[in-house]
């Protein structure tokens, strides 16, 4: 999905260029000493998750270094990884999730960077420095991090999202109105935890168990989708959806569907703490660097929290974090509430999770 970030931006610098050259017909240009900036035309390939990307901040990183940024989303670190595979996108940036990094690592299809050495390298938290999947933070910078849960309409749909069970195995008021994610990894990770199992199981018996669920589920499923959700809890398409805890967060703020509620099951929810990392062969390398370093600034960093819902590893974004971000509901883990950050999983796994997948979506 492209989003219309540079159309704007050429317009921009097209007006600007007409305004220096009538300036400089009337020898103003010289008189007052200006440069052209020095990466003018320089350009950004990032390709970030749907909806996760704060557009004004964008703008704020081309008027600081003249980079302009290419915007590009997917939906599901299986997306990423299949497009790097096949060798493609001409990507600076891109934002894989902590379980999937490892796998970027080995595949080759990320490149080392010299994080620890940028200036605002020194507003990571300790406890989010050296990762346990990039140890020496040779790869990784923080983007944002939050949880995958389930949200739906509480003035239509009566249960409490107590259970993984009102989601996979859904009561009447659900059914036909419920949107999963379109994210293989995700879901299956999610059954695990309603089944009991271990995530990244390699025994064949849970995904027997698994694709079982699933494909009872399915009936009652509107549509497999990662993106736009909040759109469709909004316009009564979906009572209930897969949904992000920061995603949620604007569906009450922004969207104003007040009746909104984040699920915190009790078998427990996955963690996420995306990262910004360097695509192997990106076309910028160096203007890659500056815009991580960028992103690391606090005042940056709380404009994608405030932009987009999520919390980030930068305590001193805080004081720039706006008053919702306290008080959302889907951002106030309950006490005692089991948060799973799954592992990156085995070859074994990955393949299980894949043939399940498959066979739901026929
Ligand atoms: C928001 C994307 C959230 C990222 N659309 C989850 N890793």
């Amino acid at each position: 999905m492209k989003e219309t970030y540079t159309k704007g931006t050429i317009s921009n610098r097209t007006a600007k260029i007409i305004s220096w050259r009538r300036l400089a017909a009337i020898g103003l240009v010289a008189a007052m000493g200006w440069t052209a900036p020095a990466t003018a035309g320089e350009v950004l390939h990032f390709y970030n998750w749907t909806d996760y990307t704060p557009l004004p901040l964008l703008k704020k990183f081309e008027k600081e270094t003249g980079i302009k940024v290419q915007l590009d989303t997917y939906d599901s670190n299986e997306t990423l990884l299949a497009k790097l595979k096949a060798g493609g996108g001409g990507y600076d940036i891109v934002v894989p999730s902590h379980n999937f990094v490892p796998i970027f690592i080995k595949e080759g299809l990320i490149q080392k960077v010299d994080i620890k050495n940028m200036p605002n390298y020194k507003y990571v938290d300790k406890q989010w420095r050296n990762p346990s999947w990039d140890p020496n933070q040779e790869y990784t910078a923080p983007y944002q991090m939050g949880t995958q849960s389930f949200a739906f309409r509480s003035s239509i749909y009566k249960g409490k999202g107590e259970s993984w069970k009102e989601f996979f195995e859904p009561e009447e008021s659900i059914r036909g109105k419920l949107v999963v994610f379109k994210d293989p990894g995700e879901i299956i990770n999610e059954a695990h935890l309603y089944l009991g199992q271990k995530i990244c199981s390699e025994n064949p018996q849970d995904y027997k168990a698994i694709e079982a669920l699933l494909k009872k589920q399915k009936p009652f499923v509107k549509l497999y989708s990662s993106e736009t959700m909040n759109e469709r809890l909004k316009n009564g398409v979906a009572v209930m959806s897969s949904n992000w805890d920061g995603n949620t967060k604007r569906a009450v703020y922004e969207d104003k569907v007040k009746d909104v509620i984040y699920a915190y099951p009790k078998e427990g929810v996955t963690g996420f703490f995306d990262n910004l990392t360097v695509a192997t062969g990106a076309p910028n390398k160096a203007a890659a660097e500056k815009f991580i370093n960028f992103i690391m600034q606090p005042e940056n960093m709380a404009a994608i929290s405030n932009a987009q819902g999520y919390n980030n590893a930068i305590p001193a974004s805080k004081p720039f974090l706006t008053k919702d971000m306290q008080e959302a509901q889907s951002l106030q883990v309950p006490k005692g509430q089991k948060i799973v950050f799954p592992p990156a999983c085995g070859e074994k796994a990955i393949q299980y999770t894949d043939k399940v997948w498959t066979s739901v979506q026929q």
